[in-house]
């Protein structure tokens, strides 16, 4: 339908235009683009669905903790993962998503989970390295969307990140303690970043100029940073990260180039992500069977609060 400049549907985009060029925030109940609450539900959903598939490859570990201390800071961790999916996932809500819905297209592979929670944890470095390296990424992608143009999502990312920091943290320090330890436990602290340092650069998506999303999700301000402005930014944090660990970054072209006052660095094997995002990872079907497995057997939960909410409207209406 062609838009007149004094038809409503004009001033609705415009006062929305408005909002995202005073760089104000967008609300649930405000008008928006088809095209924008579709973004959203997109990247939100995707989100959520990290979150939750997540908690996998850690929570592999928490029956092998090493000590009591380390299996309270992983268990703390893990119910973090799955806190982040739950503001994640009502921060969908509040654009019209249905949560059973967006459950159902993940298990059915209708909707992604970021392609880093399809590799394996071997070992328990790779808690460690998950900290520093997968959270460390996370952190970096994620602190921009605490500006993100629509308020519940940057407004779950505050807290999210503030956790992520803690993350990070508690990753970095199990790997500076391991780097202490013994020669096999530094082999296993350099074997582990060998495994995660790749696909941890595959978390920030393709290079831009192979990104379909980027340039309209910046121009609506969803994105506040490229995918490969966000890559730089982490590589550039974690080399001085990864000298004072005393591991090395496995990437022969890493240098520091003096001109742009960065690192250059290698190419990721894009060919891998595209086959890790089309669902052929190395965990990709046992991370979702687990997940599958997982929804059915809570099935009873459901009933049992459907049933108890069905009891309490019934009482209410007398
Ligand atoms: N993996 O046009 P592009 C965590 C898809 S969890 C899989 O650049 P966009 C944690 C992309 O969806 C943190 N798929 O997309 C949890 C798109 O496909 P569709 C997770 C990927 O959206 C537990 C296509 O490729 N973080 O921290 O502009 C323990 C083209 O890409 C990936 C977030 O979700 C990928 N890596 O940018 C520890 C952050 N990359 O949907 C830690 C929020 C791309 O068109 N998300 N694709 O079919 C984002 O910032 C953006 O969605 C992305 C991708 C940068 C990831």
């Amino acid at each position: 339908m062609t838009q007149v400049a004094d038809s409503p549907g004009h001033a609705l985009q415009a006062a929305f235009d408005a909002t995202i060029a005073h760089e104000q925030r967008v609300e649930p109940r405000d008008w928006m683009p088809d095209g924008y609450r579709r973004t959203l539900v997109r990247q939100i959903a995707q989100h959520a669905h990290s979150e939750i598939i997540g908690m996998q490859p850690e929570g592999n570990w928490l029956t092998r903790a090493p000590s009591l201390r380390r299996k309270s800071i992983l268990m703390a961790k893990v119910q973090d993962e799955a806190g982040h999916g739950l503001y994640l996932y009502s921060a969908a809500e509040t654009l019209g998503a249905d949560r059973n819905d967006l459950t159902e297209k993940l298990i059915s592979s209708a909707q992604k989970y970021s392609s880093i929670f399809n590799y394996p944890t071997l070992t328990y470095a790779d808690v460690g390295t998950i900290g520093w390296l997968v959270d460390g990424a996370a952190i970096c992608n994620q602190v921009p969307l605490c500006r993100s143009s629509y308020g519940p999502y940057a407004r779950a990312m505050v807290r999210v990140c503030k956790e992520e920091s803690f993350h990070q943290r508690q990753g970095y320090e199990l790997l500076m303690t391991m780097m202490a330890g013994t020669d096999e436990q530094r082999a296993m602290v350099q074997e582990s970043v060998d495994r995660f340092w790749w696909p941890s650069l595959m978390m920030f998506g393709p290079p831009d100029d192979e990104s379909p999303n980027s340039a309209q999700s910046m121009a609506w301000g969803i994105k506040r940073h490229s995918n490969d402005e966000l890559r730089q930014r982490f590589v550039d944090m974690s080399v001085p990260q990864a000298k004072a660990l005393g591991v090395t970054l496995p990437d022969p072209d890493l240098v520091w180039n003096a001109e742009r006052q960065a690192h250059d660095f290698g190419e990721p094997d894009w060919s891998e992500f595209m086959q890790v995002v089309k669902g052929n990872g190395p965990c990709s079907a046992q991370r979702l069977a687990r997940r599958r497995q997982a929804h059915e057997d809570g099935a009873w939960v459901r009933e049992a609060a459907t049933a108890f909410a069905r009891t309490q409207q019934a009482a209410s209406r007398g």
